[in-house]
């Protein structure tokens, strides 16, 4: 009896760690990591609590790389919707892409407000980097972005023509 009941114990001690240990994982979840290295085939990236919106005072930044020294496509849901301060997404909330361009030959750079398309960007390199930031300031139920990335085995179009700079420079509206 005073065996099982150690036994007991035991096992409920460790099923306490092991729920413990959940939580603080879910708790603790990146939602908005201050830099979330991505390396897979693919995969995706949201800002924090979407479709939900997300909060005030945000700074997340993703870098994808190739695994394979391929490029990397990057496909904006046409459900973006980022609090849009001015033309050029330069103040309050804004989605950055840093090192690519955009299929459509809309630069690379910062983004912000609805654009009800899809947005698919390309890597120059092997290398594409993210940064969802959102100020301090209350806005009108954003829920902000959701992307998903894919490591590509061919060379994209339009590289040569929207190559410049990478992008990471330039600023854009919708
Ligand atoms: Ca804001």
């Amino acid at each position: 009896m005073l065996r099982f009941f150690f036994v007991s114990a035991k096992e409920l001690k460790e099923r306490g760690f092991k729920f413990f240990k959940l939580l603080v994982s879910i708790l603790f979840f990146p939602v908005c990591p201050t830099m979330a290295q991505l390396s897979g085939k693919s995969g995706v990236i949201t800002s924090p609590f979407y479709p939900r919106r997300y909060p005030n005072n945000q700074n997340c930044r993703w870098q994808i790389t190739s695994n394979n020294g391929s490029h990397i496509k990057l496909d904006i849901a046409n459900t973006m919707d980022v609090f849009q301060c001015n033309q050029d997404c330069t103040v309050c909330d804004y989605l950055e892409i840093q090192y690519g361009y955009s299929n459509d030959g809309a630069a690379s750079g910062k983004k912000c407000g609805r654009p009800n398309k899809v947005l698919t960007y390309y890597s120059t390199g092997d290398t594409l980097k993210l940064n969802f930031f959102a100020d301090g300031a209350n806005d009108f139920q954003s829920m902000g972005f959701k992307a998903t990335y894919t490591q590509l085995n061919f060379t994209p179009p339009g590289k040569c023509f929207f190559l410049g700079r990478g992008g990471d420079n330039s600023v854009g509206a919708w």
